[in-house]
């Protein structure tokens, strides 16, 4: 018997990154399988199909990954290729599929929220591209496990996944593989491997904390065993079921430790951490702290001294939140800048049309082409790349280009776990609003233009709402206020402001005192405190 009747649960709706809940929502019976069905039965089946499967580590991932083998093979696919212990970072995931021209793959994750059996786990299903399911097929899935009556998995002992090599779960083959090997090769055909080495061979020192999650194994492969960096560059390189406790979000926040270093007495010249499943990054020079936001704006500024990107970039893109930094390095490249909804599944169309080279997202994600999720270690990388082409330091390169572009100071301010009415409320009341602000001013700003974010994807034409209020100031300043889609707990605020500076004066101030009429002139409009009686945010990046 494979065949099993089910009964729909309520909330499989997957937010801007796949489904994710408390892990033991996913570990009810059935919970997992009928979301699983809902997804092939969404893409029209696997039959047949090759599949990648893998995740970032986190406890309940290797049961899981049984129930999806298992389910894979009484549903018909063909193959599945699996990481080996079923681990795979995201971006690793994303070059399996391409490179072995996989029909599709589930990713096990919840990213940069916490893991264990007491916190959050995921699943999205990537497409042949290698990229995260668009909307319309998320949707579609949600739609299929509000209906699903059966789900069909095969009776069978577990697969080993602890040794490389194949095996068989009835007719569907099991393919286990090096997760690390495929990844770094890839990192290979677009860095100067040699100019790294040198770099590294001169005493350049560097700092990467892998926050006992995924990218710990690729990490101390490409950094420790190709690069020739010392033994303990990379630290809390296993990746551990719930994280070690460690909350793998990288930022100055979540990874304090690598802060306290960074900007410490005798830190190294370089430091960077990942999330969760590996497509996060944060980048760190000594006592210098780099935002997102600008990250993305430097490696298109300098993309041309990377060998993988020396014949010049196609275009760029960002999600609607990130500041406008790598606007104006786009301008003075004379190359497109799209601005997209927040999610790297947006991007995917424009870098298959060839559009686009580098997206970025001031939530610490930042990739290229050269496969279809965002890439931490690509984003450290890039930086390395860039630090031994220009012989400066993380520093000396920021200073520069705040000189050459000006500096859009940016922050965002995270309100965690509010009720999910008050948020709706304030949302709603703000969005009531909107169109009488134009004109009116607060601390000294006066309010140019307000809206909510829709997005009409410019290669298939699909139109995606509500993504977001903005209220531009004028002068160039603004807010960006939404809901996070990646939360388990309540409803989570983000505020995000921006403010431009061209210099060259100006141009060293501390974001938070730069920002501060932009916080007090949000406060008077949107009254988050007032409302919801929290006296400040629970992070700031
Ligand atoms: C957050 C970020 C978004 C990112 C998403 C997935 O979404 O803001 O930029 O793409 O996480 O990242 P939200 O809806 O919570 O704001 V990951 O690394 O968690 O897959
Ligand atoms: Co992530």
């Amino acid at each position: 018997m494979t065949t099993h009747p089910t009964t729909p649960f309520d909330g499989q709706k997957p937010g801007t990154s796949g489904l994710r809940k408390k892990t033991k929502v996913f570990m009810q019976p059935n919970f997992l399988e009928n979301f699983v069905q809902a997804t092939f039965d969404a893409i029209g089946g696997v039959t047949g199909k090759t599949l990648v499967l893998g995740g970032d580590g986190r406890y309940f991932g290797d049961a899981a990954s049984q129930v999806i083998l298992k389910m894979a093979a009484a549903n018909g696919a063909a193959r599945v290729i699996v990481g080996q212990g079923a681990w795979l970072s995201t971006p690793a995931a994303s070059n399996l599929i391409r490179q072995r021209g996989a029909d599709g793959g589930v990713i096990l994750s919840a990213s940069h929220n916490p893991g264990g059996e007491t916190e959050d786990f995921g699943l999205k299903y990537n497409m042949s591209n290698g990229g995260p399911a668009p909307e319309a097929v998320t949707e579609a899935i949600f739609a299929r496990t509000k209906v699903i009556t059966e789900f069909h998995k095969l009776d069978a002992p577990d697969v080993n996944l602890e040794m490389v090599g194949e095996s068989h779960l009835g007719a569907m083959t099991v393919e286990v593989v090096d997760p690390v090997c495929d990844y770094a090769d890839l990192m290979e055909t677009i860095f100067d491997f040699k100019a790294l080495r040198g770099l590294f061979h001169e005493g350049f020192t560097m700092r990467m904390d892998s926050m006992c999650a995924i990218t710990g194994p690729y990490a101390v492969e490409i950094f420790e065993n190709r690069l020739g960096a010392p033994k303990g560059t990379v630290v809390h390189e296993t990746p551990l079921p719930d994280f070690g406790g460690m909350h793998p979000d990288p930022n100055p926040t979540w990874a304090h430790e690598l802060m306290a270093e960074m900007m410490g007495d005798n830190g190294p010249d370089f430091g960077a951490a990942s999330d969760g499943d590996g497509d996060r990054n944060m980048i760190l020079g000594r006592g210098i702290y780099v935002s997102p936001s600008d990250s993305i704006a430097v490696l298109a500024a300098n993309a041309q001294l990377v060998p993988g990107y020396a014949g010049g970039l196609k275009g760029v893109a960002r999600s609607m939140p990130t500041s406008a930094a790598v606007d104006r390095v786009a301008a003075a490249l004379g190359i497109d800048c799209y601005e997209t909804p927040t999610g790297w599944k947006f991007f995917g169309n424009l870098m298959d049309a060839g559009r686009v080279s580098l997206c970025g997202e001031e939530s610490f994600g930042t990739g290229s082409d050269h496969v279809r999720e965002k890439d931490g270690l690509w984003a450290v990388l890039m930086w390395l790349n860039i630090i031994a082409a220009r012989g400066q330091s993380v520093a000396e390169i920021m200073a520069d280009h705040f000189v050459r572009f000006g500096r859009n100071y940016y922050s965002r301010h995270d309100y965690e776990a509010l009720p999910t009415e008050q948020a709706n409320a304030m949302l709603g009341d703000l969005r009531a609003r909107l169109d009488t602000l134009k004109g009116t001013s607060y601390q000294g700003l006066t309010v140019e233009s307000s809206d909510e974010f829709s997005y009409t994807d410019p290669v298939d034409g699909s139109v995606s709402a509500q993504q977001g209020f903005r209220i531009l100031f004028e002068g160039g300043s603004r807010v960006v206020l939404r809901l996070s889609g990646t939360g388990t707990e309540g409803a989570t605020l983000r505020v995000y402001l921006e403010r431009y500076v061209p210099g060259p004066d100006g141009l060293g101030e501390d974001p938070q005192t730069a920002l501060a009429p932009i916080i007090a002139a949000t406060e008077e409009i949107v009254g988050i405190s007032a409302r919801t009686g929290r006296q400040g945010p629970d992070v700031i990046t």
